[in-house]
């Protein structure tokens, strides 16, 4: 059985204050029974929600890494930095990444492997256009992605990482994928882990994300092959991050 994960996706967002407000939120109202939690902030806040959520069940996380260990990248983070905060997850990926940062599948790739080499657990993020799904192209693009990692890692790597499949036409649009839609996808995601590894395909916990809310997260989750959230919006909201922990418990 795959633990379930709910990370928080904060993108741009949060401040000192609203960061305090939004972790003590959730920490008082985590369930005991919780299943994974994370939350993936802005840098310039990993030292302060570090302390926020000491001796807590939330986990800490990174939206970005570099691919390099040091030297000459001008606003870049590396992943001993990242470490040097007690972050345990990693983002990579993310379609806002691709689209607006230029991250190619060799460039999400290297990031992986990077954050695997540190001991970060990369949550690598694969997903399909409006387009490209309109054009019944979605397995071939988000397999496509996903492959090109697994190809940089060997299998025992392959089953460290977590993939969260968020279809851009999904993400800050307010449209989600049905669970049926969604299941297929993962499954099919499931079968190319496979073909690295049966390990991988076990243990590698394949989140959904793209307007998962309070209201579909029970559908989304209930499905075989949904071991979690990616939550962009509604991880803003201690109440609705927290429906969606308890959805997920
Ligand atoms: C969203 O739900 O909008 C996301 O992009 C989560 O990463």
């Amino acid at each position: 059985m795959r633990r379930k994960l709910v990370a928080g996706n904060w993108k741009m967002n949060g401040s000192l204050a609203a960061n305090t407000a939004l972790v003590a939120g959730i920490k008082d109202g985590l369930p005991a029974q919780a299943c994974d939690v994370a939350v993936c902030v802005p840098a310039p806040y990993l030292a302060q929600v570090q302390g926020a959520v000491a001796g807590s069940a939330v986990a800490l996380g990174a939206q970005d890494i570099s691919a390099h260990a040091s030297g000459a990248y001008t606003g870049e983070v590396s992943a001993a930095m990242l470490q040097e905060f007690g972050v345990q997850y990693v983002i990579i990926g993310h379609s806002e990444r691709r689209a607006y940062h230029g991250e190619s599948d060799v460039a999400v790739a290297a990031k992986t492997v990077a954050a695997l080499k540190a001991g970060l657990v990369p949550v690598v993020c694969v997903g399909e256009t409006l387009e490209q799904r309109e054009a019944g192209k979605t397995n071939e693009v988000v397999g496509g992605q996903l492959d090109v990692v697994l190809e940089a890692l060997a299998a025992d790597e392959a089953a460290r990482i977590v993939v969260a499949y968020e279809p851009v036409w999904a993400i800050g649009t307010g449209k989600t994928a049905t669970p049926e839609m969604a299941q297929e996808v993962h499954a099919m995601l499931r079968a190319r882990l496979a073909a690295k590894s049966a390990e991988a395909a076990a243990k590698v916990r394949i989140l959904y994300g793209g307007s998962m809310k309070p209201d579909n997260a029970v559908q989304l989750l209930a499905m075989a092959d949904i071991d979690g959230g990616l939550i962009g919006g509604a991880a803003l909201k201690a109440a609705d991050f927290l429906a969606i922990i308890q959805a997920a418990a």
